[in-house]
């Protein structure tokens, strides 16, 4: 009885510490998180230009949790003159970028835009992209209508929205 009250008591002091953690974590990046209607936009991130490049590449990841599919059409922002939906195709062995009109994002699914695949293109910047700085990219949705997302820029090697934070597990850059 009392072993059993103490294996109880254990276990509960265990999945505390753990939801706390699980907790902790999903605070921290839940705070970029843009909720419109059933969308959920996360993680927008964008990598530093080098030298004098005019041309960059956002990327963040959409969550759909409707019933119903929507799709991305159109992105603009003020620090670029020129913003599109573009993707990646092999031809032949060449990885080229082409624009897309629309990303569609169906029910319950959720869609990643990464280095290599989906990106908004940025042609034209009025600045460099600077490191550990921030712009605004505004989405517009079909069903959801338009909205802003803060685009994080990480380290121009960076893979992901982490790539600019030192997290001990990976360099930056
Ligand atoms: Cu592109």
């Amino acid at each position: 009885m009392f072993k059993g009250m103490m294996k109880t008591v254990a276990m509960y002091a265990a999945f505390s510490v753990w939801s706390l953690i699980v907790f902790t974590s999903y605070l921290a990046s839940a705070a970029d998180d843009i909720h419109i209607g059933d969308l959920v936009v996360k993680q927008a991130w964008a990598r530093a230009t080098i030298g004098k490049g005019t041309t960059g590449a956002a990327y963040f990841t959409v969550m759909n949790n409707g019933k119903t599919a929507d799709c991305l059409v159109s992105v603009e922002t003020a620090a670029a003159r020129r913003a599109g939906l573009h993707t990646h195709i092999m031809d032949g062995d060449v990885m080229k970028m082409r624009p897309v009109e629309a990303i569609e994002i169906a029910p319950s699914a959720m869609v990643a835009l990464k280095p290599g695949g989906g990106h908004v293109m940025m042609m034209g910047l009025e600045s460099p992209l600077d490191k550990g700085k921030a712009f605004t990219l505004t989405l517009t949705f079909e069903n959801a209508g338009p909205v802003d997302v803060t685009v994080h820029i990480a380290g121009a090697a960076a893979k992901s929205h982490t790539g600019g934070h030192s997290n001990g597990h990976h360099k930056s850059d």
